[in-house]
Order: C-alpha cells, then structure tokens, then sequence
C-alpha cells in the first residue's frame, strides 16, 4: 500500500464514529460470577465520563448509547449537558423487557394483554427520554419466547408482537427510528419471538421506512455467514444498525476482531460494497461488549481501533481489480485481491493520520499515561458500581 492508497481512504476514516455502550463500562460477567474493578462507575455520568476517555483519545467515539431504566436520572436535558460538557453526545436509547418479574413470559408478543400495555408503556417513555436527550434511534431487544414445544402459540406470538409494534411506531417522532434486534437463542431456548434477521425484516417492514433491522454480530449460529446478512439488508435498504462485539461460543460480547478479525474484515467490505459507509448512509454502528475480566476503558479503546483497523484495510480492497477479476470469473484472482487488502498493515498509517488530527498515535499508551484510572479508583470510593442490569 502507498501513502497515496490511504490519502484516497482517508475522508471515510475520518468520518467514523463507533457508539460505546454506557453498559460497557459497568461491572459484568457470567452467571458463574461478576467480578467487581476498583474504579468502576456508579451513575450514568460516571460512564459516560469514561466514554469519553475512550473518544479522547481516538476520536472515534462520538456518542454513548443508554438503557433505560439503568440509565435512569432525573433530568435527561442536564445528563445530555454533562456529555456535552465532557465532548460526547447521547446516542441510541435501548429499552429493557427483559428483568421484571411480569416478563418472565414474554413482553411486546406475550399472550397477556396488560404484559403487553407494560411493555408498550416503558416504550413509551423510552420515547419521552429520546425527546430530551435528542436521540435518533429507539433500539429493542426482546428476550421474548419459549422453552417448550407447546408452551405457547408461536403464531399468535407474531401477530401480538406485530400489533405491539406498530404501536410503538406511531409514537415516534417523524425524524425517530426504532431498530428491531434479533437473537437466535437465549434466555428463550425452544423459540424466540424474533429469533433471525428474517423475522426482524418481517416485522419492521410491515411498520414502515423507519423501522430497521439492527444485526449484533454475536447473535447468530456458528459458521454463520453474517456478511450475506449485511450485504442483503443493506440491498433491501432495512440496516439500521449494528451491536458489534465478538463471539467464541455463544453470546459471548467479547471485544469486536478479537474472536475471528476476519469475519470482522468482511462484514465491513460488505458494508462498504452495499454503500453503508457512504457519507449519506443512516447505517449506525455501535458496539454492544462487556469486559467481565479485562480494565473496561482500554477495552473499549482496543475495540474501537479494531474497528477502525478492518475498515481501513477493507476501504484498501482494489474494488476494480476485484470487479474485473470477478467478471472473468477468475475465481483465485479475485479471492487474491480481497485476500491482498486483509493483509494490510494498516496500524502505522493510522497512527500516522491519528497524530496529523492531533490525537495520540498510539490511544492505548496515552490512556495508560493519562493517570485517570489511578484517579477514578481513588475518587470513586463508596456507593454502588454500576453492573449489567443497574
Ligand atoms: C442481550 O443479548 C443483549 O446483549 C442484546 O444484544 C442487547 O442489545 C443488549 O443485551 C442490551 O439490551
Ligand atoms: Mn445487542
């Protein structure tokens, strides 16, 4: 690669912006055991103050996503201020139907009407909250499903949910989105009520243009081809966003091109080749990780650069070389090609262009040095850390 190869790639990378999970900086774990770090946050502002050490220092991470009601204040105008204040915005609004009692048979598809107006109700204020922070875009998971054939009526499970969420969708503003997460298994093992990007599709496209798909990249089985997902749902115009992270197992929410970086390679020449990065595209990205054992801000900064580090080398594919190779159905030649870019260094260019915009060349360095760990652990003394599910 030349320094003009990367010139030409440059505006894109510029251009990223990577949304941290406010529940990324939160202790988390297993069910085995949730190992608390000294330092760790306790209120919303907390993590959001560490989010913005991660955007510091990569100029990566513009916005940091919420999940209500873990994320609840207040005054959502004033926590929207103190991100602001701290050089990062609000992002996207997760809601959560998943740990009150009356969901432990479902939420928007249960068969119990008033679960349903519940679960629609806290909808709804996750929309109120989306008003004042200024959010785009309205995120549902739905641990929705069954453990037992029989258990329930899967059919009339899609039609509640259909109706629940067309519900939902009038109450959006007219610049608001909801995008509609899919999960093959778990904590739902016979079926799930939205358990593939067909369903999602399915769903979302009977509401309307601004209802979309979100793909987190360890829901799927493995072997999963998750690229002929992106490359579809981008076809059909329904990518709304994505919830990056890395699997082995299950849903492990390992840091994004830890498990497999080339996986993570093709899903993002597949975003490139469909036009979602594009400067017009509405496609969000967004990393959806727990660090159950390794420190949560630099964890966060690794993932973020992983990003950033198969972008760059996916921008590097020779797009003509790869077309002209493809329609000579020259089959090693093209895989070559692509092959070519994969192998990229790519870290000194980055590192390069990191410090020509005044950022550090290595993020990683800079934030050990900064001294902010050592003085969060040693202000943050009492109350409660935060955790998966506060
Ligand atoms: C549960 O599997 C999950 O990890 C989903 O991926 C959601 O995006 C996330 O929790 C936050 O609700
Ligand atoms: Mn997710």
């Amino acid at each position: 690669m030349t320094t003009t190869d990367f010139a030409a790639i440059t505006p894109t990378l510029e251009r990223q912006a990577i949304e941290l999970p406010s529940w990324a900086f939160g202790n988390s774990g297993t069910r085995f055991r949730v190992f608390t770090t000294p330092g760790t946050p306790r209120t919303p502002q907390e993590k959001i103050a560490d989010a913005a050490q991660v955007n510091r220092v990569t100029g990566l991470a513009p916005t940091v996503a919420l999940h209500i009601p873990w994320d609840r204040v207040d005054d959502y105008a004033a926590l929207r201020a103190f991100a602001i204040d701290h050089g990062v915005d609000l992002g996207t609004i997760n809601s959560n139907t998943f740990q009150d009692e009356e969901y432990k048979f479902g939420s928007l598809a249960s068969t119990d009407p008033a679960v349903r107006r519940r679960a629609i109700d806290h909808h709804f204020d996750c929309i109120d909250v989306m008003n004042e922070t200024g959010s785009r875009d309205l995120k549902i998971w739905l641990a929705d499903g069954t453990n037992y054939p029989g258990q329930d009526d899967i059919r009339r499970r899609q039609d509640h949910l259909a109706e629940s969420l067309a519900t939902i969708y009038e109450r959006l503003g007219t610049d608001q989105r909801v995008v509609l997460e899919y999960k093959f298994f778990e904590p739902s093992f016979y079926h799930m009520d939205v358990p593939d990007w067909g369903t999602s599709y399915v769903q979302v496209a009977a509401l309307g243009e601004r209802a979309l798909v979100c793909l987190d990249t360890g829901h799927h089985a493995p072997g999963t081809n998750i690229e002929f997902i992106v490359a579809q749902l981008l076809r059909l115009k329904k990518l709304g966003s994505f919830d990056f992270n890395s699997r082995f197992y299950a849903d492990d929410d390992l840091i994004v091109g830890a498990a497999d970086p080339f996986q993570l390679f093709r899903i993002i020449a597949e975003v490139i080749r469909g036009g979602g990065m594009a400067e017009d595209s509405t496609v969000a990205f967004m990393l959806d990780q727990c660090h159950n054992i390794e420190a949560k801000i630099p964890g966060q900064i690794r993932s973020v650069l992983n990003v950033q580090e198969m972008t760059a080398r996916a921008l590097l594919i020779d797009r003509a070389a790869l077309d002209a190779a493809q329609e000579a159905n020259d089959v090693l030649g093209a895989n070559a090609v692509y092959m070519d870019a994969f192998y990229t260094d790519v870290r000194p260019l980055l590192a390069d262009s990191r410090e020509s915009r005044g950022l550090p060349a290595d993020p990683m360095t800079a934030f050990a040095a900064s001294g902010y760990q050592a003085a969060t652990t040693e202000e943050r003394v009492g109350g409660t850390q935060a955790g998966w599910g506060a």
